[in-house]
């Protein structure tokens, strides 16, 4: 683990190792949170965050969503990531990781009346998926676990609960020598990675799942963005697990993994087996826009 000086937990900058919770902290033991995972780079004109706004805009929104109250503004926690990463000077890519959970002093189900907390922490994370995953492209396995159905879980929301799924999809794909699994929704058809949304690419055009179930990436949505722009046309409709097989190219999207390409799932190879034409380009498109080398882009960014 990549540790920093200061964690930041409901209002105070807190020394990394003193950031600790009780053992009957709620969100331990009945799994209610939601969290969020942004990244900053480094830029010509120092420390940017990438899109701040919509990743504490869906923190809260998930919050909502799980009848969590967060005694926090929009505001105030923006400006709380932004002075947590000037307090730690970090220099390289940064992982924001922003938590509210419910803490100690309440057990049992009924998780009104249990102290909502928000803790935030950065850490310098390269990337997610591997550096040579980044150029080459990974092995995916399609799970046997399928993706929380949204008849019974909130696929609107960042849950931590959601992510016992993933977590269990992410060991089996790494048990049966893949880097990463790709999850089906309940009827079937591929609804995205344990943290990532997938796109496919098919004859020049650009297709992606919509976020029926899959997170709504704020990636996903960035790199369709780029695309039309650059007049790739982008469909968003069901993909089924065989037409992933024969797709020309298909690749991984998250704040984590980034634009991470896929290589081979089940055993067929994708493509050529390399990082495809259009995932170049698009993966070029989205670190200019991160790094901020490009001018039109430059609003997604919060320098700090
Ligand atoms: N689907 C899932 C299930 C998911 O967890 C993520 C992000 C995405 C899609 C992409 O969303 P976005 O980051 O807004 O483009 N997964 C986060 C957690 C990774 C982790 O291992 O922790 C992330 O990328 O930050």
């Amino acid at each position: 683990m990549n540790e920093a000086k200061y964690i930041w937990m409901d209002g105070e900058f807190v020394p990394w190792n003193d950031a600790k919770v009780h053992v009957l902290t709620h969100t331990l033991h009945y799994g209610n949170g939601a969290f969020e995972g942004t990244r900053a780079y480094p830029t010509k004109k120092g420390l940017a965050i990438f899109r701040l706004q919509e990743h504490t805009k869906r923190l809260l929104n998930s919050a909502k969503i799980l009848k969590l109250d967060v005694p926090f503004t929009q505001k105030e926690l923006e400006d709380a990531q932004i002075e947590l990463l000037r307090k730690n000077e970090f220099k390289d890519n940064v992982y924001i990781r922003p938590l509210v959970f419910l803490g100690y002093g309440k057990m049992g189900l009924y998780h009104i009346g249990a102290p909502v907390h928000v803790s935030i922490a950065a850490w310098e994370w390269g990337a997610y998926l591997g550096e040579e995953g980044l150029e080459k492209g990974i092995r995916v396995k399609v799970s046997s676990i399928v993706r929380n159905p949204v008849k019974s879980t909130f696929g609107k929301a960042k849950a931590v609960a959601n992510y016992l799924n993933s977590q269990m999809a992410k060991y089996e794909a790494i048990e049966c020598g893949y880097e990463e699994a790709l999850m089906l929704d309940d009827e079937g058809f591929v609804a995205e990675g344990s943290g990532e949304c997938v796109f496919i690419v098919r004859d020049g055009v650009l297709i992606t799942p919509p976020n029926d179930n899959s997170l709504e990436s704020i990636t996903q949505a960035t790199v369709i963005e780029l695309a039309k722009d650059r007049g790739i046309p982008v469909e968003r409709r069901r993909i089924t697990r065989d037409e992933v097989y024969i797709a020309d190219e298909a690749f991984f999207t998250g704040t984590a993994a980034e634009i991470t390409p896929i290589r081979e799932v089940d055993g067929r190879v994708i493509g050529n087996g390399a990082r495809g034409e259009i995932t170049k380009e698009l993966q070029d498109a989205y670190f200019d826009v991160v790094y901020g080398r490009d001018k039109n882009y430059e609003h997604y960014l919060t320098y700090i």
